[in-house]
């Protein structure tokens, strides 16, 4: 079970700020504790904090957080037991929270043991400290940001009471047998996806006790940038055998967006790409957006980058190329968050030009 535990971002920049909150988002699987963040200097569990200010930090600010994380930019020896180096990653957010939430002893917040509504008032009390003056140049900055920050904070509340769910958007995946795209949709959903896999009878048995013989399919959420998770996907699994291909076709002609699964344990594994962006482009005339993600990356026998750097320059007509483990639930939001914005502005450019065809024959007519 775990805990929720409050992380102040004031004493960093905005960017980084959002890079914490959006990594924390993304990899909340991975994590062992729920991390909520304050953009203000709020009673917290752990309260993230640049090298600079450190020693300008008003003592009773200080006091407000059980654990500090100082984020080391000048890259010095400090003195800190909690330190982050620039610039932030996804494994160093993870590595050094997993660490605060194992060894640390915390005492309950005063925030968190009231009723709800002390803790909207004291909240409210909270955000109404002017961070005046703080800390210099930057400092003042951030003051002035102060209101935004507020009104952002009153409205993801509000968004989380009611979320506001954009659009869904359809994904399909394709790959050869064991590339991973069950396995990719089960980590994705947590395991909540309906798949329609039985027991291998042929040449896929050589390989893995099932296979899928219809359709895979599942409804997943993703956060915003603000970690609201209000980006709807619907992504499809496909057969990888090509006696089941008809069912490409039947999934494929209504999709936004493709994701083709290379399996690098396979040989010659750009075959395949070829195979699977000939299919798009010849049966189904959509080849325009396509990804590709590598899987079984760690039993490729050469070097991985160069590959990389290879595909990306036969194969332009992709819109990324990705290296994830299909296993884990992380690599794919991570994929998914990322692709998703691309798929959104082609799929409004379709609309856009679409009304416009529209009202030229109106005009026309
Ligand atoms: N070592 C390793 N194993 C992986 C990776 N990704 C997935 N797997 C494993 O590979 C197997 C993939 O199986 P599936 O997800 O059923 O493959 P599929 O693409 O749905 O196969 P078909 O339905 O037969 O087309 C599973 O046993 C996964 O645990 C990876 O990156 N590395
Ligand atoms: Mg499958």
């Amino acid at each position: 079970m775990k805990t929720n535990r409050i992380m102040s971002t004031a004493g960093v920049c905005p960017k980084n700020a959002t890079k914490l909150r959006s990594y924390c988002n993304l990899m909340q699987s991975s994590l062992d504790d729920k991390w909520l963040f304050a953009d203000d200097f709020v009673e917290s569990h752990v309260c993230v904090i640049i090298d600079d200010y450190l020693n300008n930090m008003d003592k009773d600010k200080m006091n407000m957080s059980q654990v500090m994380i100082v984020i080391n930019q000048s890259n010095k020896p400090l003195n800190h037991k909690y330190q982050i180096s620039l610039p932030l990653n996804a494994a160093k957010i993870k590595n050094i929270l997993n660490r605060i939430s194992e060894e640390s002893k915390f005492t309950p917040l005063n925030l968190t043991k009231t009723e709800s509504k002390t803790v909207v008032n004291k909240f409210k009390s909270a955000f109404s400290k002017i961070r005046k003056n703080f800390f210099g140049n930057r400092g003042r900055k951030m003051a002035a940001l102060k209101q935004t920050n507020r009104d952002q904070f009153i409205s993801r509340i509000t968004k989380k009471i009611n979320p506001n769910i954009t659009p869904s958007i359809k994904i399909v995946l394709l790959g050869s047998p064991g590339s991973g795209k069950t396995t990719a949709i089960q980590s994705a959903s947590h395991g909540k996806a309906l798949n329609s896999d039985v027991s291998a009878t042929d040449s896929v048995a050589n390989d893995k006790a099932k296979t899928t013989v219809g359709i895979d399919y599942a409804d997943i959420l993703i956060p915003d940038d603000i970690g609201i998770m209000n980006k709807k996907i619907t992504l499809f699994g496909t057969p990888g055998q090509i006696k089941f291909n008809f069912i490409w076709d039947v999934v494929g002609k209504t999709a936004d967006a493709f994701i083709i699964l290379l399996d690098l344990s396979r040989p010659e594994p750009l075959s395949y790409l070829k195979f699977y962006q000939r299919f798009l482009r010849d049966e189904l005339g959509k080849d325009s957006q396509v990804f590709c993600a590598l899987t079984h990356s760690e039993k490729y026998p050469g070097d991985l980058n160069s590959f990389m750097d290879c595909i990306e320059s036969e194969f332009q007509k992709l819109k990324g190329v990705y290296k994830i483990d299909a296993r884990k639930t992380d690599d794919i939001t991570i994929l998914l968050s990322d692709i998703y914005p691309q798929i959104i502005s082609h799929k409004k450019s379709i609309l856009t030009s679409k009304e416009h065809l529209s009202l030229l024959k109106l005009k026309q007519g």
